[in-house]
């Protein structure tokens, strides 16, 4: 059965080019309710954890760079089918790929500096949501 929660964040570029208000009113839009939200910064050690199941990717050391480049905001987002439902939301990775609408056609400027993350599935929503709040912290 799919789950009701995902986990996004909303990336260094697309915060320094001041987005976050857009974004987030995108994400309500397509009906997802915010249940935790924090704006923050990850350590190179925090985002390469984050990101350790990509190491071996030729792209791991600019990811972690990027991803520790800036603020960021973190994100647990609930809606019936919430994983699947907000890929469609965001669109494809490479946001010359992503469907016009979607969150990276719109405020993506490359494959790298894809403005948001979105799950890929209901066990990594609980461990990607897990990484960045407390229980407390979910509402
Ligand atoms: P998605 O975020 O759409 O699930 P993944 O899991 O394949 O995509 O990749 C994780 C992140 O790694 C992407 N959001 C993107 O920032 C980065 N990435 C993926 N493929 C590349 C690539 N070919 N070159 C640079 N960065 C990449």
């Amino acid at each position: 059965m799919a789950g009701n929660r995902t986990f996004t964040m909303i990336k260094p570029g697309a915060v320094k080019a001041g987005h976050i208000g857009a974004i987030l009113a995108h994400i309500n839009k397509a009906g997802f309710r915010i249940v935790a939200l924090k704006l923050t910064q990850l350590s190179k050690e925090k985002a390469g954890e984050f990101y350790a199941v990509h190491k071996e990717r030729p792209f791991y050391g600019e990811l972690v760079d990027f991803m520790s480049s800036g603020p960021i905001v973190a994100a647990i987002l609930e809606k019936e089918n919430a994983v699947a439902d907000f890929r469609t939301t965001i669109g494809a990775t490479n946001p010359s790929e992503a469907e016009a609408g979607t969150i990276r056609a719109l405020y993506a400027k490359s494959i790298g500096e894809n403005a948001v993350h979105g799950s890929d599935s209901d066990e990594n929503a609980a461990i990607e949501g897990n990484f960045h709040f407390a229980a407390t912290e979910m509402c």
